[in-house]
This record gives structure tokens, sequence and C-alpha cells, in this order.
């Protein structure tokens, strides 16, 4: 009895050491946001264990590493909308992109999105702001995929904001893994 009470504590305490590993997780950065930022939680580029950040000439200083618990702790929209154009209505999910920028406290005007292809785009923060655009961390009630659009997805809801209505594909980038702000 004793040895099976012992056994139960030593798993509890097992148990717990498992649970209370969110932390380390947490550190895992989903995201880095980076340049004009206010808000920091690591250090400048490292490139020997940073190789595609250092490839790509990421000039990260102070970041800001989001995690993948931290996105899905944002408030969640969904957009119901093709991707590519004109192909069939998917329903994306995540947060929106201005609140992810958020956590970073941006004081520039330009967000600058870098894609694990090197594929790179500048937005406006001030588009952002106006248009609910989300960083997409689901499709169709499944989480993105590395190698489809995983990790996270600029979504633009083309189909329910009439501004944005004629607008082509090429600010909407997937496999986003950096934001610098401007
Ligand atoms: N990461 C990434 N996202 C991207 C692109 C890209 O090359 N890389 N191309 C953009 C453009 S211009 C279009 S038309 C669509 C489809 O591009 P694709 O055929 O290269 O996926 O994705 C957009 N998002
Ligand atoms: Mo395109």
């Amino acid at each position: 009895m004793r040895r099976f009470v012992a056994g139960l504590v030593v798993s509890m305490v097992g148990l717990f050491a498992a649970c209370s590993s969110e932390p380390a997780a947490e550190t895992g950065a989903l995201l880095t946001l980076y340049g004009d930022i206010q808000e920091s939680n690591r250090g400048p580029l490292d490139p020997l264990t940073e190789p595609l950040f250092n490839s790509f000439g990421l000039e990260v200083g102070e970041g800001f590493a989001v995690s993948a618990a931290q996105l899905a702790r944002l408030p969640q929209h969904i957009v119901r909308t093709d991707f590519p154009a004109g192909s069939e209505i998917r329903e994306f999910r995540g947060p929106l992109l201005r609140d992810v920028i958020a956590l970073g406290v941006p004081s520039g005007e330009l967000a600058v999105v870098t894609a694990l292809d090197g594929y790179q785009r500048e937005i406006a923060l001030g588009r952002i702001q106006a248009h609910d655009v989300i960083l997409a961390t689901q499709m169709n009630g499944e989480p993105l995929p590395m190698g489809g659009f995983g990790p996270a997805m600029l979504v633009w809801p083309r189909q329910s904001d009439p501004a944005l209505a004629d607008m082509s594909d090429d600010d909407w980038l997937w496999g986003v893994i950096a934001i610098e702000l401007r």
C-alpha cells in the first residue's frame, strides 16, 4: 500500500511536471515581431541558431516571440473566403492581425511580412487597422500545416468587406514567420 501511495505521488509529480511544461512551449516562436516595437521578450538574431532569419537578412534586434498558445488566447475571428482567388470558399480562423501586432506595441506605420519561402510584402498599418485581416492558424477546422499554408497565413475578408472585393492574392501570405514594424 505504501509503495502504491509512493508510486501515485511520483506519477502525480510527473503529471504536474508535464502540465507545468507549458512555459517552455510559450517561448517557442510561431511568429517573431521585430523592428520598431516597444515590447520585447528576446534578444538579437543569432545567426548560428536562426539560419532562416539569417539567410533572409532579417535585422532582428530586440524582438517579440509570439507562441502558438499566445495566438490562440487572442480573440478568434472567422473569415469565409476564397483563396486562391476564385477557388472554393473555405473557413479560415485566427486572431486579427492588428491584435497580433499590438503584442509588440509598434510605433511605426508599416508592417513588413516575411514568409518561410522568403516571400515578403510591405503592408501599411493603416490597412491592417481599417480591414479585419486575420493571421489565420486554421482552415476548415484544422491547423494550417507546414508545407501547406502553415504555420500562419494572412487572410483578408474580401467576401464581406466591399473595399477588398477586387483585391489580388499578393498580400495573402502563407507560411508567415516574421513581421517587421517600421
Ligand atoms: N509565402 C508565400 N505566400 C504567397 C506567395 C508566395 O510566393 N509565397 N504568393 C502570393 C501570390 S502573388 C499569389 S497569386 C498567391 C498564390 O501564389 P502561389 O501560387 O505561389 O501559392 O499567394 C500569395 N501568397
Ligand atoms: Mo500573384
